[in-house]
């Protein structure tokens, strides 16, 4: 089982097992090249990458988290790269971590857009990270999760994090972030039908882009009309409806001020802690259920589990009886193991 903590992985017997602590206090101090390390450790669920965020985390809790989700194709990734330049621009560090939970490629380009990335790329003062699903035993919003706590610790001021927002990611980047934009576009169709169904539950601010289309001022239209319907105004926080143009930029000093508005509104009221509050549940529970699940492979690898297997193909007990009398069997071992 992976162990959280790092002094447990140092009694291990890993001859590189004081690699994630090691790393971290490099990264601590400044080394860039060690935080690109940390940053696959951790998105690969290793053991070191665990024992590093145990050194990192006491150091986070500074950064501004800031989810860009939305429909497919709606300019997220076009959008992010001006927002992220403007940031820049006003003197801030920040990281761009662009999530995908389908394709290795598609969801790169924020990586793959170099043209548009060129500035940020090659600056000290922007991490860009690209991840896909592929590769991430704990699960892809664990994995984001880490990455943004690596980041945090050593120092980032802006952590923005791209997700297509539909099913689960859209659960999971409310999860994650302090600030919540929802990107839509002209002509999407059943979009403002999905806002209705949950995303608007999650949006902070709410941008139209592509508003260099004609049928811009319908779709933002139609927005206001479902906002004002829900009558939602959370903690006191007008959703502002914003119109940009990423190819064009225009709109973005806008989106910015909102972004750091929102900001200053979650530190004036006890919003900020909340959503602290929000994020150490959601942390917490994420390693229980990877405890957990790495808990049941072990079990399964046993004899019992074969002879179970084996009632159940012989119709002699049914799949669920059999879980839960394994289950019972288990935790009372564990709690016999725990008081011996
Ligand atoms: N006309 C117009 N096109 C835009 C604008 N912003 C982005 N696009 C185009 O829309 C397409 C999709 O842009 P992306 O930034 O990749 O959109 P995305 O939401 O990140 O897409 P996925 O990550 O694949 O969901 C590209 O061809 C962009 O050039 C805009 O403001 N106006
Ligand atoms: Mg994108």
């Amino acid at each position: 089982m992976t162990q959280r903590s790092g002094s447990s992985v140092a009694e291990g017997d890993s001859p590189s097992s004081s690699l994630g602590p090691d790393l971290a206090r490099s990264a601590l101090a400044g080394d860039r090249r060690a935080v690109a390390r940390l940053l696959t450790l951790v998105e690969n669920g290793t053991e070191e990458g665990a024992a590093a965020l145990t050194e990192l985390y006491p150091h986070t809790g500074g950064a501004h988290v800031i989810g860009f989700t939305g429909s497919p194709g709606a300019g997220k990734s076009t959008l992010l790269n001006c927002v992220a330049q403007a940031f820049r621009h006003r003197g801030n560090t920040l990281a761009v971590v662009a999530v995908d939970p389908t394709s290795p490629f598609s969801g790169g380009s924020v990586l793959g857009d170099r043209l548009r990335m060129r500035d940020l790329v090659t600056d000290s003062g922007v991490f860009i990270r690209s991840m896909a699903s592929r590769g991430h035993p704990g699960g892809l919003a664990h994995a984001t999760r880490d990455v943004v706590s690596v980041l945090d610790a050593v120092g980032t001021g802006f952590i923005f994090v791209e997700t297509v927002g539909a099913g689960q990611a859209q659960v999971d980047i409310a999860r994650l972030a302090h600030t919540v934009v929802l990107v839509e576009a002209p002509g999407m169709g059943d979009e403002v039908q999905a806002l209705k169904a949950g995303l608007l539950e999650i949006a902070d601010i709410i941008v139209v882009n592509k508003g260099d289309r004609p049928e811009v001022q319908q779709t933002v239209q139609a927005i206001r009309t479902v906002i004002a319907g829900s009558g939602s105004v959370a903690g006191g926080w007008e959703i502002p409806i914003l119109r940009t143009s990423a190819t064009e930029r225009t709109g973005i000093e806008a989106l910015v001020e909102a972004i750091l508005a929102h900001r200053q509104h979650m530190q004036a009221t006890d919003l900020w802690s909340a959503r602290q509050a929000r994020q150490a549940y959601a942390d917490i529970e994420g390693w229980l259920r990877r405890y957990f699940d790495e808990w049941v492979a072990q079990c399964m690898d046993t004899r019992d589990y074969d002879a179970l297997a084996e009632a159940v193909v012989r119709r002699a007990c049914d799949p669920a009886t059999a879980a839960h009398s394994l289950l019972t069997r288990f935790t009372e071992g564990l709690c016999s193991k725990l008081k011996g």
